[in-house]
């Protein structure tokens, strides 16, 4: 991967005087102010992170490298005859900030068909797992068993200069991403297909490879593709980023940092949300007999819900304040090719349903839908309809973003991440509620 690493490498060579000169005449610049409201209500919207690979505004959405969704999706080159872009092209992107050429995406995929063979052990490792075990936990198992293949570790223990830990840390990451998806189909096979599963094909790229061992027709291998790419990255302070990257912060491998990754995904109100929406989808549709709803009944369910205490899942952002722009793609897709689909037809009442109700109860700061209202419902049409697994789907994707991620953290010599915690005793004494006697 010699062109790649040589153009990263002019990169951060580049970029490390501009972190250098911040750090060193500037360190004393006030950015955010820590308020008792942000240490008590999960840091939500503090900046204390920093990452070069994605930003978040509350309003646009996603930019990758500084390039919108929209961008992404049009200028990355993609396979023939496919809508959708090369992943691997989208790697290419988040590590360096260029659009790959052709060839530099093809390149790519050639390195991950050869990196792609999973060690037997793997296999071992899955199989032992009880048939009832989330999709999620077995894949976060399965990415840590792979922690002695780390080529990191090796180095770091061999001694290994500061400024260099990258490069082990890239080619862990190559290949690491390599295989998640045989990791992925491999669980797919023992959990809902008594084992029955496909070679993966090494001509193909890493969305046509993982529609294909999912034993799926086009254009699944675009939805794979979109799926990937809209999951990728959505800049450092949400659950599954943050977690890559504090856990690498201590200089655990990619391995490590990516199976910790993977547990902060599978949480409800993070990725495990796509499969919630399906769920709760699937209850109306049984409480209705199969019947399509109308919108008084559709609106009688959102308000149940809430009465109840729950959330509306695929709802809501910590960060966003509009529309996802990853909802808004998936639904021009699904516009496109699943527009009589009965659930799709669903979700689309929902979207105009929805968040007048969420403004009208007041609670959540944004009523609009996220990328997880969509992306099960698509899944779901191409008949991957064991939506315990699509929050593996979204760990695909959020793996690239990670790795990326966490090279530059090694390139740019972050530190470990450490922050100070205090007592109710100590905020209560700071607010003068409770005097020190
Ligand atoms: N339905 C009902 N209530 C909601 C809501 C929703 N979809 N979204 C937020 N709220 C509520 C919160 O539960 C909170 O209530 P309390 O004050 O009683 O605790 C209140 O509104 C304020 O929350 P917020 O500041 O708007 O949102 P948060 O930053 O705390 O949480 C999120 C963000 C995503 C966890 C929340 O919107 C949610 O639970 N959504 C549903 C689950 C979901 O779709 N998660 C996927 C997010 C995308 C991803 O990471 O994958």
């Amino acid at each position: 991967m010699a062109g790649l690493k040589e153009k990263l490498y002019d990169k951060i060579l580049e970029w490390r005087p501009r972190t250098k000169k911040l750090l060193q005449d500037h360190s004393d610049v006030v950015v955010d102010q820590v308020t008792i409201g942000k240490l008590l209500g999960g840091m939500r919207g503090l900046k204390s992170l920093v990452t070069d690979i994605s930003y978040l505004d509350p309003d646009e959405g996603i930019r990758f490298r500084g390039y919108t969704l929209q961008e992404v999706f049009e200028k990355l080159p993609k396979p023939q005859k496919s809508e959708m872009p090369y992943v691997e092209g989208l790697m290419h992107l988040l590590l360096t900030g260029d659009i790959p050429t052709r060839k530099e995406a093809e390149d790519l995929v050639d390195e991950f068909s050869k990196r792609r063979i999973l060690p037997r052990y793997v296999y071992e490792v899955i199989d032992a797992y009880p048939c009832c075990s989330h999709p999620m936990a077995i894949f976060s198992s399965a990415i840590l068993s792979m922690h002695r293949e780390s080529f990191f570790k090796k180095k770091y223990e061999a001694g290994i200069n500061k400024k260099d830990l990258w490069d082990p840390m890239f080619e862990d990451s190559l290949n690491l991403l390599a295989k998640l998806p045989e990791i992925a189909t491999y669980i797919y096979a023992k959990l809902y297909r008594d084992g029955n599963r496909i070679q993966s094909n090494p001509n193909m790229d890493m969305g046509g490879n993982f529609a294909f061992m999912m034993g799926k027709e086009k254009p699944y291998d675009d939805v794979a593709r979109m799926h990937f790419i809209l999951h990728s990255d959505h800049e450092s302070g949400n659950v599954s980023a943050h977690t890559g990257h504090l856990v690498a912060s201590s200089l655990s491998d990619i391995y490590l940092s990516v199976s910790a990754m993977i547990c902060g995904l599978a949480g409800p109100l993070h990725g495990l949300a796509n499969q919630g929406v399906l769920m709760w989808l699937h209850e109306l549709m049984d409480r209705l007999g199969g019947e399509d709803p109308t919108e008084e009944e559709l609106t009688q369910y959102v308000w149940d819900t809430l009465n109840s205490g729950l959330v509306i899942p695929g709802y809501g952002h910590a960060v966003l304040r509009k529309t996802d722009p990853r909802y808004l793609l998936q639904r021009e897709f699904s516009l496109k090719h699943l527009k009589d689909d009965k659930i799709f037809k669903y979700v689309d009442m929902l979207y105009k349903i929805v968040p007048p109700i969420l403004q009208e109860q007041g609670k959540a700061k944004n009523p609009w839908p996220n990328v997880d209202a969509q992306s099960g419902v698509i899944q779901w049409h191409y008949g991957v309809r064991e939506y315990d697994f699509y929050t593996v789907l979204f760990g695909i994707g959020r793996s690239i973003g990670i790795c990326a991620n966490v090279i530059w953290d090694r390139a740019l010599m972050y530190p470990l991440e450490r922050p100070k915690s205090l007592t109710t005793d100590m905020l209560e004494e700071i607010t003068g509620i409770k005097k020190n006697d």
